[in-house]
């Protein structure tokens, strides 16, 4: 419901951005043939800024993707249960939790942003879905069984994270 209402919200706020830009688009076209004023039209170098700028917003985007891969973390084994705590402010920091099969995991989230996008996670893979208190830890344990990459993500599926499993190595520790 909450998802459906926000991307309704979304288009209203892109058509009412569109809109203004038509209509100030239009009062440009008549200002243009009402006075002598030729030239409203942007400069070229205007443009080409602009047409830079977005491709250096998406060469960012696809840098951070890329790059973000890496930050991956190890859960850190206390007492038999590997563990790690996640931040969740404007995402998952870190997105990409590595820990081994056949071994407990406790996935502690750590809820610092009041967005409401982020007041639930969901780990479809091991059946848990947890509602985080802001400001507050709320952890999640489970047991993988398989190696494999398990995704994790908020409620509206925006945000993602991956819990790594990599085969024991410690079969007889
Ligand atoms: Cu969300």
């Amino acid at each position: 419901m909450k998802s459906q209402n926000t991307i309704l919200t979304a288009i209203l706020t892109l058509s009412l951005l569109f809109g203004t830009a038509s209509v100030s688009q239009a009062q440009t076209e008549s200002t243009e043939t009402n006075n002598n004023f030729a030239h409203l039209e942007q400069p070229l170098h205007l443009k080409i800024l602009v047409t830079l700028g977005g491709l250096g917003l998406i060469g960012a985007e696809v840098w951070w993707f890329l790059f973000s891969k890496t930050k991956s973390q190890k859960a850190i084994t206390n007492q038999g249960i590997q563990e790690l705590e996640i931040i969740v402010d404007g995402g998952y920091k870190p997105h990409r939790v590595v820990v081994q099969a056949a071994q407990p995991v406790r996935l502690i989230f750590f809820r610092k942003d009041p967005s409401s996008c982020l007041e639930k996670v969901l780990l479809p893979d091991f059946y848990k879905a947890l509602d985080l208190e802001l400001n507050q830890r709320t952890s999640v344990e489970f047991t993988p069984t398989e190696a494999g990459e398990y995704t994790f993500h908020c409620g509206m599926n925006m945000f993602r994270g991956v819990v790594e499993v990599q085969e024991s190595n410690q079969k007889n520790a």
